[in-house]
């Protein structure tokens, strides 16, 4: 088969054309008014939550900031059980809090924290839960809620993912206490960076909001160690013009879903992400498991595929509690993590995104058959020893 000229990664940023935007940068270098909560920065805040129902968004310059800001606002200390099946921003907002991780293990269909594993991680030190949406498919918010409940938890979900996502017909990001997103040029909804927190409370909202203010609450008052988490104008009117494209973005990542599906139903040690029960999802991911009755192993099947121009991610390995600055907690231990540490060793997200073409996911889907039928494992040397950043565009 030959080599496509350009690769197929596992994301590409979704962008309307150009000149769409120039009336917005025209208004903007107009005005003069480039940041510091300017007018596009209200206006995306407010269509942001018409978009998603929700009653309040506090804009961000990314996720992480996010993160960090939404633990600090809810004064969060002790320890946070947390999910090591995640990007390692998840708990290292937690580090830069001086907050302690506590890994507790996954759910084998949902990839997200098992309720079970969560409470059986409590002890008295533990302040709060802090899920992850991931892939976009909605947490056990039910069980969590109640978990939190019993024990006098709050929740913060680290909602990177899922943008757009609904639950039972309302927006998932109104679960817990607070929820934060990420617009990070991969994700489905992008300002190139940015990010934002969910908050139902206006009193909360403006605590954040000073917070990402560097604690400014008026020209001489700082109420609180603030930080710099503040939105720029270019990214908000990027953020406004963006809402207009997403939902075709959407239906298009859907298409590309059920292709796949259609493609890859019935392969022999290929497991295919769950479609979630009574949610919308916004098919952020598409990641398969490969298992051991699949005739290559995961690393041999995604070295393949990088051999014919496809940039496969293996997102998420390695687990964030093997990295060095979390592997030496009690809870990172692999033997407590046994699903987390299984499907981090099988998953392989493949290319979605608007732009793939119908044909390009069809050879993807063979490339994937040719290797089903092969009878011999192919080396995995040259994968095995790659760092997940080894796909670096
Ligand atoms: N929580 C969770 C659960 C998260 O997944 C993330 C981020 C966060 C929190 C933190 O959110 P932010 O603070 O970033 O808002 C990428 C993203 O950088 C990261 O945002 C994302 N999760 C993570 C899952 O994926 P890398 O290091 O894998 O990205 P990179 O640069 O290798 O890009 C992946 C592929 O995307 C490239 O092979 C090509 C394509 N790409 C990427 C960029 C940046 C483009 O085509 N154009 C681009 O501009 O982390």
């Amino acid at each position: 088969m030959s080599i496509p000229s350009a690769p197929l990664y596992v994301t590409r940023p979704d962008l309307p054309p150009l000149e769409e935007f120039l009336p917005y940068l025209r208004e903007i270098w107009d005005s003069r008014v480039l940041t510091n909560g300017g007018p596009y920065h209200r206006r995306l805040e407010q269509a942001l939550c018409e978009y998603l129902g929700v009653r309040h968004i506090a804009l961000f310059t990314n996720a992480t900031i996010g993160l960090v800001t939404a633990l600090q606002a809810l004064r969060i200390r002790g320890e946070v059980i947390t999910t090591p099946y995640s990007f390692v921003a998840t708990a290292h907002a937690l580090q830069w809090n001086g907050i302690r991780p506590v890994f507790a293990d996954i759910d084998p269909v949902t990839h997200n924290l098992d309720p079970h594993s969560i409470e059986a991680a409590i002890t008295p030190e533990t302040t709060a839960i802090m899920p992850v949406h991931c892939y976009g498919a909605p947490c056990n918010v039910k069980a969590i809620e109640r978990i939190a409940t019993a024990y006098n938890l709050k929740v913060v979900y680290d909602a990177a993912h899922a943008f757009g996502v609904r639950l039972n017909g309302a927006s998932v990001l109104a679960e817990g206490d607070l929820s934060v997103l990420s617009f990070h040029a991969t994700k489905v909804f992008n300002t190139f960076e940015g990010g934002a927190i969910v908050c139902p409370d206006a009193r909360v909202k403006q605590h954040i909001d000073h917070l990402k203010n560097f604690g400014f609450v008026n020209e001489t008052t700082v109420v609180a160690t603030g930080i710099n988490g503040k939105m720029s104008e270019f990214n908000a009117a990027l953020g406004l013009l963006q809402l207009q494209h997403v939902d075709q973005a959407i239906a298009r990542r859907g298409q590309i879903d059920a292709l796949y599906r259609s493609l890859l139903d019935g392969v022999e040690g290929l497991r295919l992400p769950a479609s979630p029960v009574n949610a919308l999802s916004n098919h952020s991911y598409f990641p398969i498991l490969v298992d051991d009755a699949f005739p290559v192993s995961r690393d041999a099947l995604c070295h393949r595929l990088r051999e014919h121009g496809i940039v496969a991610r293996r997102y998420f390995y390695p687990l964030i509690s093997e990295f060095p600055m979390y592997r030496g907690l009690p809870s990172a231990q692999p033997e407590r993590l046994p699903v987390a540490a299984d499907t981090s060793r099988r998953v392989l997200c493949l290319p979605i995104y608007p732009s793939l073409a119908d044909a390009d996911v069809h050879r993807v889907a063979k490339l994937i058959h040719d290797a089903a039928v092969s009878s011999r494992r192919l080396p995995v040397r040259r994968a095995a020893t790659a760092t997940p950043r080894m796909a670096a565009i």
